[in-house]
């Protein structure tokens, strides 16, 4: 499968075959199971359209108190570890010297996106960001350092990883669209995507 690079985003297309990718949705339903999936709103009081949750030993939240990196999920219990999976993909594409932080994890259903945006509430922009998708196909969209910057866009299937790193790491990006149905690896359709960064 090619290794696609843009502007410092580099996507390994196909990188989890379908058998990593059945291991690795089992995974991500254990870590729901101990951090529930949250529907978050913004700072603003806009309900957000993915729901989400995390692994790690902080967790990205949003809410009313704006977005920040917590030691705890909402109810009060720690996240749960990083699957070791997906420390093992991290440690081969990301970085072999640091681990990352937290693992967010971002589902998304029929009508679900995510805006343009840049990964910028970490303390420690060293390390780049991984991003592993699941299930349904989505359309990515990339850009650059500046909001107004020209973007590509590519669609990311399951099994895809992409690293954000060097000039992409502060790079916008976000998801226009999900393309509903077209994997079967969730039952009931959608898209998980699992974004690791580090945090501090
Ligand atoms: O779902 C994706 O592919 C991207 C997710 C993302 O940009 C994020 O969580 O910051």
């Amino acid at each position: 499968m090619p290794t696609i690079h843009h502007d410092g985003f580099v996507i390994h297309k196909g990188r989890l075959d379908p058998e990593a990718q059945a291991a690795l949705l089992e995974d991500v339903r254990l870590v729901a199971v101990a951090a529930p999936f949250l529907a978050p709103v913004t700072p603003w009081g806009k309900p957000m359209s993915v729901r989400m949750t995390s692994a790690g030993r902080v967790g990205w939240v949003t809410d009313r108190r704006g977005y920040r990196y917590e030691p705890r999920h909402p109810t009060g219990v720690p996240w749960p570890p990083i699957p070791p999976a997906v420390l093992a993909l991290w440690r081969d594409l990301a970085s072999a010297e640091r681990d990352p932080d937290c693992c967010l994890v971002n589902l998304y259903g029929a009508r679900a996106r995510m805006g343009l945006h840049r990964d910028a509430d970490e303390g420690d922009f060293r390390w780049p960001v991984l991003s592993i998708s699941l299930g349904d196909s989505a359309l990515f969209r990339m850009g650059g350092p500046e909001r107004g910057d020209p973007t590509a866009s590519i669609e990311l299937e399951s099994g895809d990883v992409v690293v954000m790193g060097g000039p992409a790491r502060l790079a916008y990006h976000g998801v226009d669209r999900i393309r509903f149905g077209s994997s079967r690896l969730l039952p009931e359709g959608g898209r998980i995507n699992l974004t690791c960064r580090v945090v501090a």
